[in-house]
């Protein structure tokens, strides 16, 4: 069993999309162990992307995380990180598979409706950015 963060974000929250997208996500076998709506702070959104913070679309990127409420949840499931991300589809929704999250809701490569932890050691670190042990079930 493999844990990952996912964050339904503000372009794809602001569009009534959380439903939709939880409910691909729970069509594709990930179970929901931890789920809030929160509205982040800048610093808070500067913090979980620090590892861009040199990249030209930092202070973009930031900037939208910051623009409205966000739904964050734990996913669980065997092999979660690598499937979740597959369900999400390419950074960019414009290279996105078919069926994808991003190739069915996402706008842009910045308003892109998810994000989902890329590997086991981000995952850990995401994961307790966001949530405490007595937050999560099982
Ligand atoms: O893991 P991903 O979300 O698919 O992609 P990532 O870790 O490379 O980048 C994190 C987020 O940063 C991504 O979801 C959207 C934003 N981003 C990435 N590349 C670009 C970008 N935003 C802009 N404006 N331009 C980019 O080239």
């Amino acid at each position: 069993m493999e844990r990952t963060l996912s964050i339904i974000k503000p372009d794809a929250v602001s569009r009534n999309l959380a439903g939709a997208i939880l409910k691909m996500i729970q069509d594709a076998g990930l179970k929901v162990v931890a789920m809030k709506m929160i509205q982040l702070s800048k610093a808070e959104a500067e913090g979980f992307y620090a590892v861009h913070k040199e990249r030209p679309f930092f202070g973009s990127l930031v900037d939208f995380m910051i623009s409205g409420p966000v739904v964050v949840s734990i996913l669980e499931g065997d092999d979660a990180i690598a499937r979740y991300r597959k369900l999400m589809g390419a950074t960019n929704p414009a290279n996105a598979e078919e069926g994808t999250i991003r190739k069915i809701h996402a706008l842009d490569i910045e308003k892109n409706s998810v994000h989902g932890s890329d590997a086991p050691e981000t995952a850990a670190f995401e994961t307790s950015y966001f949530f405490s042990k007595l937050e999560m079930v099982g």
